[in-house]
């Protein structure tokens, strides 16, 4: 296994065994009750055992999915739930039918899809557990469009490596703009078949607390991977100049970058 991988997780550890908040790492919402929050310690210890099981299973095994009996009666809603950037603002007022998503980057064709196109596209629904690096989970329903194929479709280029999405939300004002959510997954995950741009949640258009009117869902690695308020999605060669270069809002912010479950 790769030195640096035991290293980042131990950096993690340290960190939350110092008390995330104390060092910005207050991530996740402070914890609903309802759902029993754990000690920051019993998250990171949950975290290191995922990254194990993340690295002994296949990157393309599935995760496991759940049936309609098992889904949370009440989802927690985490990070941004409301976006007052203007942009978003006006685009939901229009409920979001004058929106499109942006595909673009390394393309043969960059292409706009309203949601009204990606609901014609063919669609995969699955019923899964959102693990939150805070340590609480919730198991909901999702559906939308797989994203393989409409990578394919707009044609990567050969020296595309990651998918990037740029989203609606500020979730910090910075003074250098770095407080925009973004994040990015490679190619194994993008072709992941659980891998979607889902538009709706528990058989209802996703609400906008939610990430409206479209979130990535990449089931096999932890919640802040799954950008809600998706506006654009771009093909591209590194991310070290996105944001802070660590290719998540997030991860800019201590967290791994590959948040494996
Ligand atoms: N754009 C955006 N995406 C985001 C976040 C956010 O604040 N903004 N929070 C992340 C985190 S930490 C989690 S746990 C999930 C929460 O998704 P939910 O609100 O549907 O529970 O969204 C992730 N994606
Ligand atoms: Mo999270």
């Amino acid at each position: 296994m790769k030195r640096e991988a035991i290293l980042s997780r131990r950096q993690m550890l340290t960190r939350a065994a110092m008390g995330g908040a104390a060092l910005g790492l207050a991530g996740c919402d402070r914890l609903s009750n309802a759902t029993g929050s754990r000690s920051v310690l019993d998250a990171a210890e949950n975290l290191t055992r995922g990254a194990q099981r993340a690295l002994l299973a296949p990157r393309d095994a599935l995760a496991p999915e759940y049936g309609p009996a098992d889904l949370s009666p009440g989802f927690k809603p985490n990070g941004s739930v409301d976006p007052d950037d203007p942009d978003y603002v006006q685009a939901r007022d229009e409920h979001f039918v004058n929106w499109k998503l942006g595909i673009g980057g390394l393309v043969d064709k960059p292409t706009q899809l309203s949601l009204a196109d990606l609901r014609q596209l063919p669609a995969r629904a699955q019923i899964t557990r959102h693990d939150c690096v805070e340590g609480w989970s919730c198991i909901g329903k999702w559906k939308g469009a797989p994203l393989g194929p409409i990578l394919t479709a707009a044609g990567l280029k050969p020296s595309a490596r990651y998918i990037a999405f740029y989203c609606a939300d500020t979730l910090e004002q910075t003074l250098d703009g770095t407080g925009q959510y973004y994040e990015t997954i490679d190619l194994v995950d993008a072709f992941h078949p659980q891998t979607i741009l889902a538009y709706d949640m528990n058989d209802e258009p996703l609400p906008v607390a939610h990430g409206a009117p479209l979130r990535l869902r990449v089931e096999r690695q932890l919640g802040y991977k799954m950008a809600k308020y998706v506006m654009r999605i771009e093909a591209i060669e590194s991310f070290d100049k996105m944001g802070r270069g660590r290719g998540g809002f997030w991860e800019d912010r201590g967290y791994e970058w590959y948040a494996g479950i």
